[in-house]
């Protein structure tokens, strides 16, 4: 009977162990929880943007996923129609970054690197 409880007792603290790993497992090694299902991606690679055209919503804030592949440093910068800049990222080396980005009128922006301002692509609000 002694036997019996210590493997109940065994099995019981087996699944609070699998519980906890699998708590574990969408934690810091999961996608961050912050990061909107319809953000925007941007990457970098080989000091050009991948894509030369993105779309977001118009009139809301959302989010740029940006990943920059190279050793280079890069950062996005969303320039508006008159050419002044409606949003400046922050620079990154190798890594990956989420920016917030404020609500913008409809139309038709270009973003660019400003560190290699010949890295540009186009950013259609709509
Ligand atoms: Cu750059």
């Amino acid at each position: 009977m002694r036997r019996f409880a210590s493997v109940l007792a065994i099995a019981a603290l087996t699944v609070a162990l699998a519980a906890c790993s699998a708590a574990n497992a969408e934690g810091p090694t999961g996608p961050a929880a912050s990061v909107d299902p319809g953000a925007v991606h941007i990457d970098a690679k080989d000091i050009a943007f991948t894509q030369s055209s993105v779309k977001a919503p118009a009139g809301r804030a959302f989010q740029i996923v940006f990943n920059n592949q190279d050793g280079a440093p890069h950062n996005v910068t969303i320039l508006g129609p008159d050419g002044s800049a409606a949003f400046t990222g922050d620079v990154v080396t190798a890594s990956s970054t989420t920016y917030s980005v404020p609500a913008l009128k409809a139309g038709s922006y270009r973003f660019r690197c400003d560190i290699h301002p010949n890295m540009t692509g186009t950013l259609v609000v709509q």
